[in-house]
């Protein structure tokens, strides 16, 4: 049995759950025992980050080190492609978005609700967003082109996270076309379009409860 734990507008949540739907799989989903950063909860996971997965009591977390799992004991359908290139290629997509994209968005989360808003650091956050969508831009350009791949489960939420908070905090985002391409390509993945459908009502739902 697949457990992932998870809170409902976790992002790397919403990417692992991206895989697991890309592979077909079928998964329970708890919160964290205890709740989220609780002393019970590390218990389990070492680090107490979400999400973490127990495949029939082997327990694993980070969503990297998750979707590479899931690939290797559920290799079909593939996320990673055949070649070693093209397999250095996706996870360099994928690391991008993990240590490049999402911390610049990341940086604005403590600052989201209206009395902590900061637009000196909307107006960094957003070049520095604009920027690591510029070099995606160029390091799609690199391929690989699979289709769908790991590399490519993260942006759909990030995307949508971009979009959600630009509004609200008055973000001045710069999307490139090849960006633009890319995400379009992405909502039409079946596994893409279920998760967001799910997602985008409980993220919008939050960052109204902060007090917008
Ligand atoms: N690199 C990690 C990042 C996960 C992450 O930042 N998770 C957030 C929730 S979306 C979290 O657990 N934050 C609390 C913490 O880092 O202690 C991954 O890919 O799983």
């Amino acid at each position: 049995m697949l457990t992932l734990y998870a809170i409902p507008v976790s992002l790397y949540s919403a990417k692992t759950r991206i895989a697991l739907r890309y592979k077909g799989l079928t998964w329970r989903e708890l919160p964290p025992p205890g709740g989220y950063g609780s002393a019970e909860y590390k218990q389990i996971v070492a680090s107490g980050n979400l999400p973490a997965l127990d495949h029939d009591g082997f327990l694993i977390a980070d969503s990297e080190a998750i979707a590479e799992y899931l690939e290797d004991r559920f290799p079909e359908p593939p996320l990673l492609p055949a070649t070693p290139q093209a397999r250095a290629r996706m996870r360099e997509r994928s690391r991008f978005h993990d240590t490049r994209l999402e911390p610049a968005l990341r940086a604005l989360f403590a600052h989201i609700a209206p009395d902590s808003r900061d637009p000196g650091l909307n107006a960094r956050q957003s070049a520095a967003i604009s920027e690591r969508l510029g070099q995606l831009g160029r390091l799609l350009a690199g391929g690989p082109d699979m289709g769908f791949g790991l590399g490519d489960c993260g942006y759909p939420v990030t995307f949508a996270w971009i979009d959600a908070m630009s509004p609200r905090l008055g973000l001045d985002i710069a999307w490139p076309d090849r960006v633009r391409d890319y995400r379009a390509r992405l909502a039409d993945t079946p596994a893409v379009a279920a998760e967001l459908a799910g997602y985008l009502p409980r993220l919008t739902g939050w960052l109204d409860s902060t007090g917008d």
